[in-house]
């Protein structure tokens, strides 16, 4: 497997999906609904899922593809290299605001993640990350992590977990907003991710993702030695659905028996 050569078509499949989105903004969108009149799709979301799927079977045909679209491979397994792939995450967003959308792309092999792109389209900047080769955005390295008290924290939370919800007892919630130093939503799980690994913000929790919103995500977390479990604290499940949280180490241990599992 050479792997220096699966990185380089990654970034390249990557950057050119995004000139795709970008032209599209001058064209009009196809928006159709999907199992809820909250959950969107467009022509884009395709589309760019198609491109990466017919490049990756012409260059790659051994792999296999997960996709949020559904046009790759049906997986009982990891086992192998396999591709994760949201081709628009925060489709809403790019739908209502033209920005704070990404590409996530996530390499696993066997279940280990590999390689990590997220590609923040409007802002053209591309994070990737390498299992133990580090993280960068457009090719400049990025600094591992440094710890931040809960009382300075920026936490990414969207406010419907503050309320009563189906998935997490909302009285956990509250005290945390309360005692943090802030919280903020965008809208995008794989920009949150990536946000965490960067250290604009110190912690994310989401109550219910999809394995192509957050597989590459948390490689680039991992990597710049951030912790990405579930909201118990368990290990994350590549092949479904499920809670997410990731921080920095000392935050999310503090996070969790502090607060989730209070
Ligand atoms: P999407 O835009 O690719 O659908 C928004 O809060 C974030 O959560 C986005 O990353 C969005 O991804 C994801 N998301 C929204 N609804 C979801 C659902 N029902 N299951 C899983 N992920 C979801
Ligand atoms: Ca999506």
């Amino acid at each position: 497997m050479k792997w220096e050569e699966l990185d380089t078509y990654a970034k390249q499949w990557t950057k050119e999906a995004g000139e795709r989105i970008r032209s599209s903004f001058s064209t009009t969108l196809d928006i159709t609904t999907k199992s809820s009149p909250n959950d969107l799709v467009t022509n884009m979301d395709r589309d760019i899922e198609k491109f990466f799927i017919e490049k990756i079977r012409e260059h790659f045909p051994q792999h296999k593809i997960f996709g949020e679209e559904g046009f790759g491979d049906t997986l009982n397994d990891l086992n192998g290299v396999v591709w994760i792939i949201d081709p628009i995450d925060g489709t809403m967003n790019f739908i209502h605001q033209q920005r704070n959308f990404a590409i996530s792309v996530g390499i696993y092999e066997n279940g280990i993640g590999q390689i990590g792109i997220i590609y923040d389209v409007v802002h053209d900047e591309l994070y990737y990350a390498r299992k133990g080769q580090g993280a960068y955005i457009n090719g400049e390295p990025v600094p591992k992590l440094k710890e931040t008290n809960i009382s300075e924290a920026i936490v990414g939370l969207n406010a419907i977990w503050a309320t009563e919800n189906k998935r997490i007892d909302y009285t956990k919630i509250v005290p945390l907003v309360q005692d943090v130093r802030g919280t903020r939503s965008y809208g995008s799980a794989a920009l949150e991710l990536v946000y965490v690994a960067t250290g604009r913000i110190d912690a994310y929790i989401s109550m219910r993702l999809a394995p192509w919103d957050f597989a590459a995500g948390i490689i680039l977390v991992q990597e710049l030695g951030g912790i990405a479990t579930n909201i118990e604290g368990k290990e994350l499940n590549l092949m479904e659905k499920s809670s997410v949280f990731v921080a920095k180490p000392h935050l999310h241990q503090q996070i969790l028996s502090n607060y989730l599992l209070k």
